[in-house]
């Protein structure tokens, strides 16, 4: 049911595999939450300018000072909620995780991440998007090649204050664990240890648990998807983590079942019985070719 992110090396200090991550802002306060939000789309903009090598000014007009510019954690979400939305890469299953946030890869591993993250978010529709993925192939940095450390025989993730320290290994050479760290502050989230149900522990990052009633219980919050998942099986710790279907080329936010999925013009029609155009090509749910009902 989780997609195993086929870029990433595979986690082995997860005895099951049902981990969803998700992301969430830096703030649950309304006020604060569109400020943000308004800052993301302006830096966005200006982002996207930039890489686009135009001319438009991102100087500062309004006298307000400049937004402070995004953390790697807010433009792996931003470009995950778009690999997703585009059908891509399953992201938006997920909860936050060190194995799951396409922020936190960024984060951790920037050389193999970083051109097709800038890519994504400077994409003009899905088809730029889709042409995005090779970067993740072409830049792939052995982990041999980055001076990490080795774990040695016990590949357990464990927490030294917030900083979850976890054994990944790399493609093509399952044999030889390599740790990285990643400061689960950075994330707004603490660092978690449990027991896993093999009785081996492990650690993640756990965000606040916002609204959630549960476990794959996602809800929309206007055009934010926020996934309510667990980290590294039935006994990890609930980590949602929080989507902007606006970001991901002015979609909106739909829950599916137990998954959070984003609709809109670059989607085609995904809700076929809500009785709303919700690709905006003017024809309604089943009268859709989308739809195929
Ligand atoms: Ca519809
Ligand atoms: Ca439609």
């Amino acid at each position: 049911m989780v997609a195993q992110d086929r870029r990433v090396v595979v986690v082995t200090d997860r005895p099951v595999p049902l981990v969803r991550l998700y992301i969430t802002y830096r703030s649950d306060i309304v006020g604060t939450r569109m400020k943000a939000t308004l800052a993301r789309g302006w830096i966005l903009g200006c982002l996207v300018a930039f890489l686009s090598a135009t001319t438009t000014s991102c100087g500062d007009s309004d006298g307000g000072g400049d937004p402070p510019p995004l953390t790697d954690l807010e433009r792996g979400t931003m470009a995950a909620t778009r690999e997703d939305t585009c059908g891509v890469e399953e992201w938006m299953y997920h909860g936050l995780s060190v194995h799951e946030s396409l922020g936190i890869l960024l984060s951790v591993l920037p050389a193999n991440y970083k051109r097709a993250v800038d890519c994504d978010l400077a994409a003009h529709n899905c088809k730029e998007v889709e042409d995005c993925q090779k970067y993740y192939i072409l830049d792939h940095v052995k982990f041999a090649d980055m001076n990490l450390p080795e774990c040695g025989s016990d590949t357990s993730a464990y927490c030294e204050g917030n900083v979850v320290k976890y054994c990944k290994y790399d493609d093509g050479d399952s044999k030889t664990f390599y740790q990285l760290s990643y400061d689960c502050a950075l994330a707004g989230a603490t660092c978690a240890e449990w027991q896993t149900e093999s009785g081996g522990r492990s650690a993640d990052c756990q965000a606040p648990p916002l609204k959630c009633a549960g476990p794959e219980m996602p809800y929309c919050d206007g055009t934010r998807a926020v996934a309510c998942e667990q980290n590294g099986g039935t006994l990890g710790p609930l980590s949602p983590w929080v989507f902007d279907c606006a970001d991901a080329f002015g979609s909106h936010c739909l829950v599916d079942g137990d998954n959070p999925v984003c609709e809109g013009p670059e989607t085609g029609e995904k809700d076929c019985e809500d009785g709303k155009d919700g690709d905006g090509d003017g024809k309604v749910d089943c009268a859709d070719d989308d739809c195929g009902c």
